[in-house]
């Protein structure tokens, strides 16, 4: 098998060599889903998983606008639609300096796999610009964000593709990039998730990527007979997942002792209850500061500068910040230091020799395509709202995203157990999201 597994690989390394990210994400499913495709008659011969790795189509384009000193600035915009199997393409739009094609791509790839596991009817997407919103002013982000969807307008719509937010991208953006598509099509329609509450947004669904994420580690926590109550609870980033991260935690009586952004971690020994957590969300979301100043109002916190949080002694660990941002050095202190539990709220934040330390200690470790994807389950609830011209109550929103990530942690039973009874839910994720993606392939022909 393993020659199979390098020989595919090498084969998709030929066509994506200067793509570290998007590699990373396809050997991962590639080394546990080969092996169900080999004992599985009816996917042998058919090529699924090399159609499954090249996008169905790369769109790039200029985009150019006027900063506030009248200079004119040039980005690149992206969307990399890349299956439409069981549904419109679906995923968010990331503005970052380091969004490339490479990134982009791996998280089109993967979020076909999470779309899949929701249950819902969405192919998979992701796009983006190298667009810096840091600093910038609310009249910049706006008049780049209208001329961003100038053009993405083209290529998108409710039964086509369905942008929402990711890094960089949130309500605020979400808001200018509805505006100029409703204007540039003459149309009010589902288009985007993650809109507004009074123009066709969802109940929870700014809380859904957070609270899902820890949904899923309760669940986890639940199949050893054990709960979050009493457990320190160790969170990277403070940005949308982060916070309702922290949020759901502290509901459910956790200690939340950190948060962090691109320029280091608080500590807080006493916890981050839900005051704090106020003052941080005021912080980051209205005042647009940096989570350092969190020990200014806190003085018996400390502000560690330049590092990560993973040093810090925890029983779960929530990386919900970026890729790549727990290394195997890092999963080492985690255990270490008596971690049982990591859920992934970002996206692939763990790295191969991460994973791999996780998995030789036998933790319950769920990657992000199945933990976070309450987030986008939750955009599959506002497209169904639409469509409906409905909206469901908080309740009812909440208790469908409950049921979503339970049946996805099922799924992941179903597909991920070991005989000796450990859940890999690396294997479980990837097997029960490629299959209902690979059946509609196979339904649809060669297209
Ligand atoms: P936000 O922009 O709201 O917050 C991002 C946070 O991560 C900030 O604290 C930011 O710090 C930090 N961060 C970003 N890039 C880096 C980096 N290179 N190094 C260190 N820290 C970094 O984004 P979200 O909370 O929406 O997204 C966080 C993660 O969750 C991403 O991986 C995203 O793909 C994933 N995700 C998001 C979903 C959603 O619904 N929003 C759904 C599913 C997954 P700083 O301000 O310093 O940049
Ligand atoms: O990575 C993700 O799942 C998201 N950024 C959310 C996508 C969505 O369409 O809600």
């Amino acid at each position: 098998m393993k020659e199979k597994i390098d020989a595919f690989l090498e084969q998709v390394k030929v066509r994506n060599a200067h793509e570290p990210e998007f590699m990373q994400a396809v050997e991962e499913v590639a080394e546990t889903v080969l092996p169900y495709i080999a004992k599985h008659e009816i996917y042998n011969g058919k090529n699924i998983l090399l159609r499954m790795v090249e996008p169905e189509r790369v769109i790039s384009f200029r985009v150019c606008w006027v900063d506030d000193d009248g200079e004119i600035q040039v980005n690149r915009g992206y969307r990399i639609q890349m299956n439409s199997a069981i549904g419109p393409y679906k995923g968010g739009l990331r503005f970052h300096p380091s969004v490339n094609l490479s990134i982009l791509k791996f998280l089109a790839f993967e979020q076909v796999f999470k779309n899949s596991l929701t249950t819902l009817p969405m192919g998979g997407g992701k796009g983006g610009s190298d667009f810096d919103p840091k600093g910038k002013s609310d009249n910049e982000i706006m008049r780049f964000c209208h001329a961003f969807m100038s053009e993405l307008s083209r290529h998108i719509g409710p039964n086509t593709d369905v942008p929402a937010g990711d890094i960089g991208v949130g309500g605020r953006e979400i808001g200018f990039l509805f505006g100029m598509y409703k204007k540039l099509r003459n149309e009010f329609t589902g288009v985007l998730t993650g809109k507004g509450m009074s123009w066709g947004g969802s109940k929870i669904r700014p809380e859904a990527t957070g609270y899902g994420t820890v949904y899923f580690a309760q669940k986890m926590l639940e199949s050893k007979g054990d709960s979050l109550e009493g457990k320190t609870v160790v969170i990277s980033g403070s940005g949308n997942v982060a916070q309702y991260a922290a949020e759901k935690s502290i509901h459910l009586e956790g200690k939340v002792v950190t948060l962090s952004d691109s320029s280091g971690y608080i500590y807080d020994e006493d916890g981050i209850d839900e005051d704090k957590l106020k003052f941080i969300m005021d912080l980051k979301n209205v005042k647009r500061g940096r989570i350092s100043e969190y020990v200014d109002e806190y003085p018996n916190a400390k502000f560690v500068k330049g590092e990560t949080p993973w040093n810090e002694k925890c029983d779960v660990a929530l990386p919900c910040a970026t890729q790549n941002e727990l290394n195997g050095e890092d999963a080492k202190n985690l255990l270490k230091n008596g971690c049982i539990c990591v859920s992934e709220g970002a996206n692939m934040p763990s790295t191969k020799e991460a994973i791999s330390e996780f998995h030789k200690a036998k933790i319950l470790f769920a990657p992000g395509k199945a933990s976070n994807a309450g987030g986008v389950a939750t955009s599959g609830l506002e497209m169904t709202q639409n469509s409906l011209r409905y909206n469901w109550s908080r309740e009812e929103v909440d208790s469908k995203l409950k049921d979503i990530m339970e049946d996805i942690h099922d799924a992941c039973i179903e597909y991920g157990k070991e005989d000796d009874g450990y859940i890999d839910y690396v294997k479980g994720a990837n097997i029960a999201g490629f299959v209902k993606v690979a059946d509609a392939m196979l339904a649809q022909g060669v297209v």
